[in-house]
């Protein structure tokens, strides 16, 4: 309030508020002042990178314009705020996602060109933002796209980490890990030297008894860092509101090193703790769905949620309401179980710090948090060492216990006399050391459990969490399905397809109901409207075929059917089974007279994507791939007919041109493994048609879009578990046509084949977990049926329409308003003008 100007002096304050550019020659003004005075450059010195950060800034002061607007619309409104904590955001570039949401980016476009520039080199210089690791942070990205576009008023807090997910680099075919230092050049971040909080680690609890007589408890001693809170503005799509993400960076409490041990002469140490404190927030941990139970990966858990937590009862407290309103006004999602210690945290705060009771902390938790479910893999389920939490954080761990307790007693009180019911929900699992499993945490400490897609949330409350939907009613449970933003994902990535569809229901509309798209299904059967259709992926391909020749020197024919799987390397997602059935295609084509050569559709297989650093099998599978390459493309024999493509570095901005590139991409995954997937849908949405399994939201585009219009194949979920039972006991016959595959790669073709005896042998000898060899004859024969029915383009092209128009259900906006509905209770804000 101190730092409010008094009313009588505002008026000079209005008179020189800052304004947006809204003209092309203010744009140019506003580039020019930021490469002159921001930057220190001049028309002498104006290279593309310092025209990208002039571009840029320009529009970062447009967006922080309408960001301090919407902060104090929404203080003053004073309604319920939506909080997504998610340890990832996988945000990509932000400067084409700014331009075209607040819709000015052709007035940039002839701007730069005025100064001497192009608009795509300018873009092409951003850094991608890569603070995730796959599909959960790029759904937290597409969640803030779509918050700020529907105007609720909502806050994204993550961790700001020194280093997002690794550069890929292949080196003669391996996968090498090079460190991604993206915080140089990138304008979009605001650091709030003023918002800290000191967070606190490590020491002991202390028991006290109040002036009343109540029994209280003291965390003490130990050690503390400092979170500093950095802000990046999130503008909604032609709206008013621009939210807020707010990252934390760790910084030594002092925040300074330690001068007197300087002077002592004791250089190292008096670094050092500044160095361990900076530790916290300096890396992405790059496993998907695997959890390591690494002590630094529970201290990055706590740090960010402790500093989210304070940064929202702080707000909360200074609307002076009662502690009881707080699900009122404030409703937390947690993003998987990475920030559920946000749960204990807060019934910490309100116990031991405001002084609540434990019954009535425990409600307000309860009405405050959401959580999202997004895998079943056993690995994935976070688990921590009890030693380790008790090291670390002695109150939570205490608190931890407590909630179990009072949990495990009113189950016992509703299923008396099971025993084996109370250790399978039981926070704790009683195994050495004992571990305290965050999804139960999660469960009982929050009002709604959601899945991701359909299958995955009947599997959570069938599986994993069966006990939980017997002891809360199946009300707890609900299923979001996912979705994507058609911002980044149509109109940013395929702007000559936005533009055909805007063309054609007459404006762009759908961008922000997507169901519209439901019109383009009268333009079925226009020849011009399929020609032109089959143009824009035909450029889109060629695109793709430029990026392929800079960034592997191999030629593709962009006539070839695309075929194209990107997305993290994982035995589960089964990029195993595509270039096995690559190689499989490769010796059938080498058996051929010249005659039956002449019918085969010359295909390009294309794989991107990176494996955890220490994934040896996903490793491997990269390293076959690029094996199968080298031999495959050269050679002369084969020609056109095959070329196989291993996309280095795989992220955001390369996905959003390869996307709109493919005739069909795969979604292979054994079925009950993929949660959701979400690539299948950014695939259809651009007009490509997709191979998948019966998993995850394949289930559901299928639904929407027709199964006359995918191709489905392989074993069902229901299935799986006889299936890996009988590689066990009931004689596993492997593949005859994969069994020839694996003899081909034995016999060294592709090089020393002891590389690929871990690959192989896991499906060969020890069980085949991820149901290859049951799933391969139905995986050939539906790519022989792909080849069949490429060759009638206009049937394909009839579905690839008729599949665009029926994608409307798998918008993140609808995903967005389901939140809001079923689990937050938030409205969005009106703004009217
Ligand atoms: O693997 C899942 C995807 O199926 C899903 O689409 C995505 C978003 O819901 O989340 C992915 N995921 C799951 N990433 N990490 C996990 C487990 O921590």
């Amino acid at each position: 309030v101190e730092a409010s100007i008094p009313e009588p002096l505002r008026e000079a304050w209005r008179k020189h508020s800052a304004t947006e550019f809204t003209s092309k020659d203010e744009f140019e003004r506003d580039f020019v002042r930021h490469i002159e005075t921001t930057l220190a450059r001049s028309l002498y010195n104006c290279d593309e990178l310092a025209a990208y950060s002039g571009t840029a800034l320009a529009f970062r002061d447009r967006l922080i314009i309408e960001w301090n607007r919407t902060q104090q619309r929404q203080t003053f409104t004073d309604q319920k705020r939506v909080y997504y904590l998610s340890l990832e955001f996988l945000m990509g570039r932000a400067l084409d996602n700014a331009m075209l949401n607040v819709g000015m980016k052709d007035v940039a476009r002839d701007g730069l060109a005025d100064l001497g520039f192009r608009i795509e080199d300018a873009i092409t210089q951003e850094h991608d933002a890569a603070l995730g690791n796959g599909g959960l942070g790029r759904l937290a990205a597409c969640f803030l796209d779509s918050m700020a576009t529907l105007n609720y008023p909502a806050w994204g807090y993550g961790l700001r980490y020194r280093y997002g997910i690794f550069k890929q680099e292949i080196v003669n075919g391996y996968q090498m890990e090079v460190p991604d230092y993206w915080l140089d050049n990138n304008p979009w971040e605001f650091p709030r030297h003023d918002i800290t909080v000191d967070i606190q680690f490590y020491g002991h609890v202390t028991k006290y008894q109040d002036e009343n007589g109540k029994v209280c408890h003291s965390w003490e001693s130990g050690e503390t860092v400092q979170a500093v809170a950095y802000d990046v503005p999130i503008p909604g799509y032609r709206t008013k509101t621009t939210n807020n993400l707010r990252l934390w960076s760790s910084k030594a409490s002092s925040g300074e090193f330690d001068f007197q041990k300087f002077n002592a002469g004791d250089y190292e140490s008096a670094v050092a703790d500044q160095q361990t404190a900076e530790t916290i927030s300096a890396v992405l941990y790059p496993n998907d769905n695997l959890e390591r139970g690494k002590e630094l990966r529970l201290k990055q858990q706590y740090f960010w949620c402790a500093a989210s937590l304070y940064d929202i009862v702080r707000r909360f407290k200074k609307t002076n309401r009662a502690w009881s309103e707080f699900p009122d006004q404030v409703a937390i999602q947690l993003n998987d179980t990475h920030p559920t210690l946000a749960i204990v945290e807060l019934q910490r705060i309100l116990i031991d710090v405001e002084g609540l009771e434990w019954d009535e902390a425990w409600r307000i938790v309860i009405g405050t948090f959401g959580y999202t479910n997004h895998t079943v893999l056993p690995e994935a389920l976070e688990k921590w060492s009890v030693p380790l939490m008790q090291n670390l954080l002695p109150r939570h761990l205490q608190i931890i216990y407590d909630i179990n307790l009072f949990f495990l007693q009113s189950v016992e009180k509703r299923f008396p006399n099971d025993r084996d019911m109370l250790s399978r929900v039981s926070i704790i699992e009683e195994s050495h050391p004992k571990m305290v499993r965050m999804a139960h945490i999660a469960i009982i400490g929050s009002h709604k459990v959601n899945g991701v897609a359909e299958l995955h949330s009947d599997l959570i409350k069938t599986t994993i969490f069966k006990d939980f939907v017997q002891i809360y009613g199946p009300d707890r449970f609900t299923n979001v399905t996912n979705g994507i933003t058609p911002r980044r994902w149509l109109h940013q990535a395929n702007p000559a397809l936005s533009a055909l569809i805007a063309e054609k229901l007459g404006g762009y509309e759908f961008l922000t109901d997507l169901t519209l798209l439901d019109k383009l299904e009268t333009f079925v059967d226009d020849k011009n409207f399929r020609r032109e259709w089959s143009d824009i992926k035909a450029k889109n391909k060629l695109r793709l075929a430029r990026l392929i020749k800079d960034l592997t020197g191999y030629s593709v024919n962009p006539n070839s059917l695309f075929d194209v799987q990107v997305k993290r390397i994982h035995e589960y997602k089964r990029q195993q089974l595509n270039i096995f059935g690559v190689i499989h295609r490769y010796l059938s084509i080498k058996a051929m007279t010249p005659e039956q050569r002449k019918k085969v559709v010359p295909r390009v297989s294309i794989f991107g994507g990176k494996a955890a650093p220490g994934y040896w099998m996903a490793k491997s599978i990269i390293y076959l791939i690029n094996s199968v390459a080298a031999v495959v493309n050269k050679d002369d024999d084969i020609g056109d007919l095959l070329k196989v493509i291993f996309i280095e570095d795989y992220n955001v901005s390369k996905a959003e041109i390869i996307c709109p590139a493919s005739d069909i991409s795969e979604h292979i995954s054994t079925a009950g493994t993929e949660a959701s997937g979400t690539s299948n849908m950014k695939f259809v949405l651009n007009g490509g048609l997709i191979i998948g399994t019966c998993d995850g939201a394949n289930i559901e585009i299928t639904r929407e879009i027709g199964e006359q219009n995918i191709f489905l194949f392989g074993n069902l979920a229901e299935d799986v578990e006889d299936l890996r039972h009988r590689h066990f006991y009931g004689g596993f016959q492997l593949d005859p046509q994969l069994k020839r595959v694996f003899e081909t790669i034995k016999a060294g073709t592709f090089g020393d084949p002891s590389s690929f005896n871990s690959l192989i042998s896991s499906i060969e000898e020890h069980g085949d977990y991820y149901l290859v060899s049951d799933d391969f004859n139905s995986y050939i024969a539906t790519h022989e049926m792909v080849d069949k029915e490429f060759q009638n383009q206009e049937e394909w092209l009839a579905k690839s329409i008729t599949s665009v128009a029926r994608m409307g259900f798998f918008s993140m906006d609808r995903v967005t308003n389901e939140y809001a509905d079923s689990i937050w209770n938030v409205e969005p804000l009106d703004i009217a003008d």
